[in-house]
C-alpha cells in the first residue's frame, strides 16, 4: 500500500518491499510503526505463544496434518500472504504440537523484540557501544551504573533446575521419532530440524557459541549438523582434538532463537546478545550427559557430540536460496540424551524461495548491525540486504561521498567484513538515495552507470550455498558504482537531478485541501 502524502519526506530507513500475496507491496517506513504497545519481550516459547494469541497473531490448527511436505505448503502460503503464526496441534505421527510462522511478519518480529519499529533494536545496543564517557562526575557514575546493569542482564545466569529437563531420555530411550520433524521439500531425503540453537565451546578459549545450523535426521539418535565452513562452530570442529560436545536447544523465547542466527564475531556469546535484547539474562542449567549449560526454559534439548573427522553425506536440502543445496560432507551428531518439558512444543521454520519466514530474521540482523557497519566504514549512511537476494547475493549501500572512487573503497570494505564478505554484488548509491527503496535504487543504478567504467568484477570467498560459481565457496563479485561522478572519475559534467523547489512543495502541501484531489 503506497499512500501519497504531499511533501512528506521519507524517513531515514525508507521503504521496504516484501512480496505479499504474490504482488509487490510497498510500505513507507514512517507508516511502519507496528502497534505493539512496547510490551516486554517474552521469556520462553509459551510466553511467546500466549502473547501471539492475545494479539490475534496465532491460529491453532486442530486437523491432523502431515509434517511430511504438507505443513510446508500450508506454512508457505501463510508466510507469503502475511498470515498468522500456526500451531499445529496434531501433527501426524507425534504427540507434540508444531509451531511455525512465528517470525513471518514485521509486526510479529517487533512483538518478539518488544519494539515498535525494527530500527529500535540497534538502539538497545548502541547506548552500550557509546564509548565516550559523559562529562561530570554524576553523569559518569550514572553511565557506569547503566553499563553495569546492562552487563548484568546480558550475562547468562545458571539456575539449579530447568523445565527443559522435566523428562530425561538417555541411551536407548533417545528417540527423535517422538518429534514432528518436517521433511520440507520433495527432494529432501529425510526430515530436518530447522530451528535449532546449537551450543558448542571453542576448544581453545572455551568461549560459548550458539548458532542455527539445520539438522538432518539420520536415525532415532543421530543427525547431521550442517555448519557451513565459514561458521563459528565449524571452526571449533576443525580445531579440536577428539570429540566436540554439542547441545541443541529447540523451542526458545524468540529473541534467543534470533540470537542463534546473528552473525556475531567469533568469541562473542550469542546468549549475551539475547540477554541484552531481552533486558533479562538467559537462564541456564547443566546438561545431563555433557559438560555444557543449556537454556533452562527450552522445550527440548538434545545432548551429544561430534567426532573430529567423522562425516557422512548430508542433503540435498531445499534451501533459503530457493534451490536445493547439494549433498555434501557434514559431521554426524550422536545424541546421548534428549530432555524435554512434559508437554513440549516443537517449533519449526521452512526456508525456500524468498520471501520465506526467515526474511524478518535477516532484517533484524540488517538493522542491528548498521551501527557496527557505520563505525567500521564511516561514510556508510544506510544499507539494505534485499530479501529476494537471499541476503548474500546483493547489498545496497548508501554513502556520503567525499572523494573520487569512494564507492570502490566501500565495496572492498564490505567484501572484507564478517559474513558480509561473502556478498556477490555490492551496489553503492549516494546518501540521498534510500537503499530500501528498490525503485529509487534501480533508477539511479540504471541512470548513473557507464557499465564500462562503473561496473567492475572482483573475486573472493562466496557463501557455501552459492550454486552459480564454478568452485564451491569462491568466485566472482560485482561492484556497481551508482553514485554521481566527476571529471576525475572520467565523467563529463554531471547534470542536476530534477527536484521541485522547497517553497513550491510547501505551498502545494498547504493548499492541498483546496485542490480537491484524492490521491
Ligand atoms: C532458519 C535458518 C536456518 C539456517 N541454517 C543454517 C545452516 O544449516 N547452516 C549454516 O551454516 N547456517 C545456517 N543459518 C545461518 C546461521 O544461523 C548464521 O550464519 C549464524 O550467524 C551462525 O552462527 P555463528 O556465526 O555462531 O556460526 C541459518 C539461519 C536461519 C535463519
Ligand atoms: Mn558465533
Amino acid at each position: 500500500m503506497l499512500q501519497h502524502r504531499p511533501g512528506k519526506r521519507r524517513a531515514a530507513s525508507g521503504v521496504r518491499r516484501l512480496r505479499a500475496a504474490g504482488r509487490a507491496r510497498t510500505v513507507e517506513a514512517a507508516d511502519r510503526v507496528c502497534e505493539t504497545g512496547g510490551l516486554a519481550p517474552p521469556l520462553d516459547l509459551r510466553d511467546w505463544i500466549a502473547l501471539l494469541e492475545r494479539e490475534g497473531e496465532l491460529t491453532r490448527v486442530a486437523a491432523e496434518v502431515d509434517p511430511d511436505l504438507e505443513i510446508t505448503e500450508i506454512a508457505d502460503r501463510a508466510v507469503k500472504a502475511g498470515g498468522p503464526a500456526l500451531l499445529f496441534e496434531h501433527p501426524k505421527g507425534s504427540r507434540l504440537p508444531l509451531l511455525i510462522n512465528q517470525f513471518g511478519t514485521e509486526r510479529r518480529m517487533c512483538l518478539a523484540l518488544g519494539v515498535e519499529q525494527l530500527d529500535e533494536v540497534a538502539g538497545k545496543l548502541a547506548s552500550l557501544l557509546e564509548l565516550e564517557l559523559p562529562r561530570g562526575a554524576r553523569a559518569k557514575l550514572r553511565k557506569a551504573l547503566e553499563l553495569k546493569a546492562a552487563a548484568a542482564s546480558a550475562e547468562p545466569r545458571n539456575v539449579r533446575r530447568g523445565a527443559c529437563q522435566e523428562i530425561v531420555l538417555t541411551g536407548d530411550d533417545v528417540d527423535l521419532g517422538l518429534l514432528p520433524v518436517q521433511r520440507c521439500w520433495p527432494h529432501d531425503p529425510a526430515p530436518f530440524i530447522t530451528l535449532p540453537a546449537v551450543i558448542t565451546h571453542d576448544p581453545e578459549t572455551k568461549a560459548r557459541n550458539v548458532g542455527m545450523y539445520r539438522m538432518q535426521v539420520v536415525d532415532r539418535c543421530t543427525t547431521f549438523l550442517h555448519w557451513q565452513v565459514h561458521k563459528d562452530a565449524a571452526a571449533s570442529w576443525r580445531e579440536m582434538e577428539g570429540r566436540l560436545e554439542v547441545a541443541v536447544a529447540i523451542g526458545l523465547d524468540p529473541i534467543t532463537t534470533y540470537a542463534a542466527t546473528a552473525p556475531l564475531p567469533r568469541g562473542l556469546d550469542e546468549l549475551m546478545l539475547a540477554g541484552l535484547l531481552r533486558g533479562r539474562p538467559v537462564e541456564l542449567v547443566a546438561a545431563k550427559t555433557v559438560q555444557l549449560d543449556v537454556p533452562a526454559q527450552a522445550e527440548i534439548v538434545l545432548e551429544g557430540y561430534v567426532e573430529r573427522g567423522e562425516v557422512g553425506t548430508e542433503g540435498p536440502f531445499g534451501d533459503h536460496t530457493g534451490f536445493y543445496s547439494p549433498a555434501g560432507p557434514f559431521p554426524l551428531f550422536h545424541i546421548t540424551a534428549m530432555t524435554m518439558r512434559e508437554d513440549a512444543i516443537y517449533p519449526s521454520i521452512v526456508v525456500g524461495k524468498p520471501p520465506a519466514e526467515d526474511a524478518w530474521l535477516g532484517k533484524v540482523t540488517e538493522r542491528l548491525f548498521l551501527p557496527a557497519l557505520r563505525s567500521a566504514v564511516p561514510e556508510i549512511v544506510d544499507f539494505d540486504l534485499p530479501v529476494a537476494g537471499a541476503f548474500h547475493n546483493c547489498v545496497i549501500v548508501s554513502i556520503r561521498k567525499s572523494f573520487p572512487n569512494q564507492a570502490r573503497k566501500v565495496a572492498n570494505a564490505v567484501w572484507g567484513l564478517g559474513m558480509l564478505s561473502l556478498t556477490k554484488a555490492v551496489v553503492v548509491v549516494d546518501d540521498h538515495v534510500d537503499p530500501h527503496d528498490y525503485e529509487d535504487v534501480f533508477f539511479h543504478a540504471c541512470a548513473n552507470i557507464d557499465p564500462k567504467r562503473d561496473v567492475w568484477i572482483s573475486e573472493g570467498p562466496l557463501d557455501q550455498l552459492d550454486h552459480s560459481a564454478a568452485r564451491e565457496c569462491f568466485g566472482g563479485k560485482m561492484g556497481i558504482d551508482a553514485t554521481r561522478k566527476d571529471a576525475s572519475e572520467g565523467a563529463r559534467e554531471w547534470p542536476q537531478e530534477i527536484e521541485m523547489s522547497a517553497e513550491v512543495k510547501q505551498l502545494v502541501e498547504q493548499r492541498w485541501h483546496e485542490y480537491g484531489i484524492a490521491l
